[in-house]
């Protein structure tokens, strides 16, 4: 498959992981092949970026990041050997001792070696911190033009089967299966329905629209997830006077907006020029879109003093 959007080299690793509690060089951040996450996919995962500003480097809701850490892997039954302060700091840390002053951080819990098969109960569980500078996930010109994306024939899991609230690894097939094939099809990103046929969110964003001036975006009572991305934008959005609402809409509401973005740590703001085709608004990066996404660089960079708040400074 064509790699579109990679902006490191595959090959590209800093000097540094945390890894179970302490600093090791990443060439030494290894797991042994009998490790269970890796046969069943039961652990959980963050992903956080850190960015440089006036006041120097810091990490942008890293709180509220690994609090959804915690209550991933309570959902999965996994224990977490740390506390909340002890693994907020070891991901500062991991970024100073890197020296990035922007990184995207990794934590990732996973269930050790030891007994075997899906009844096993009381393994080891590890924790791991990766980071490397990640730029532009769906790529320089998407965010400033919008990209293309598709409405996936694959629908996002439901809360019956699977726990779409928790940032669960083994459930990211869901949104791999939908990736390529939007990829491969032509597109940059797809779009999930829940089972109902309504807008869900995209592989790894949540999703805006907006329409008579309204910002509309799919409820928490949907199966997404409760993206930090997502509440950041609403509260962007109150704070400039505009109408949030949270409410179901089917493929052709998104199909009759007049601007549609995606929000996540990853893909920041990012526009949706185009849906299955159809032109949204003015095919490119709509107004409001523009408005809110300024707001949002400004608010991670700490140019906004009634928002830093969201911040955690860190030295390099
Ligand atoms: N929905 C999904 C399914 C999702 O994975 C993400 C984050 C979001 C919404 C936005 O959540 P938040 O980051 O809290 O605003 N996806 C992460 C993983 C991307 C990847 O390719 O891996 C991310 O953005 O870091």
């Amino acid at each position: 498959m064509t790699r579109t959007f990679d902006t490191v080299p595959d090959s590209y690793q800093v000097p540094f992981t945390w890894l179970d509690g302490a600093i090791v060089p990443t060439a030494e951040a290894m797991v042994p092949v009998m490790t269970l996450t890796l046969h069943y996919g039961l652990g959980a995962f963050e992903g956080i970026r850190s960015y440089d500003g006036a006041r120097g480097p810091a990490v942008f809701r890293l709180r509220e990041h690994v609090e959804r850490l915690f209550r991933s892997t309570a959902m999965l039954r996994v224990p977490i050997p740390f506390t909340v302060d002890a693994l907020e700091a070891a991901c500062t840390l991991v970024l100073a001792k890197n020296g990035l002053r922007e990184g995207y951080l990794r934590p990732l819990v996973f269930v050790d070696d030891g007994r075997r098969g899906l009844g096993a109960m009381n393994n080891r569980t590890r924790v791991a911190i990766a980071t490397w500078p990640w730029g532009k996930y769906l790529g320089e010109e998407g965010v400033r033009r919008g990209i293309r994306a598709q409405v996936s024939s694959v629908s996002r899991m439901n809360a019956r089967s699977l726990l779409p609230k928790g940032k669960i690894n083994g459930q990211y097939v869901n949104s791999i299966m939908a990736k390529r094939a939007a990829v491969l099809a032509g597109h940059d990103e797809a779009i999930l329905l829940d089972d109902h046929g309504d807008v869900a969110e995209a592989t790894g964003e949540n999703l805006f629209l907006l329409r008579n001036g309204a910002v509309i975006t799919p409820p928490l009572s949907m199966p997404i997830l409760e993206g930090i991305t997502r509440d950041t934008v609403i509260a962007l959005a109150r704070g400039l006077g505009l109408t949030v609402r949270e409410e179901r809409f089917a493929r052709d509401t998104l199909y009759m907006a007049d601007e549609v973005f995606l929000c996540g740590t990853a893909a920041e703001i990012t526009p949706v020029r185009e849906i299955d085709g159809i032109t949204i608004g003015n095919g490119s990066r709509g107004p409001v879109t523009e408005k809110l996404q300024t707001l949002y660089f400004d608010a991670v960079h700490g140019r906004l003093p009634e928002r830093t708040g969201w911040l955690t400074p860190y030295k390099v």
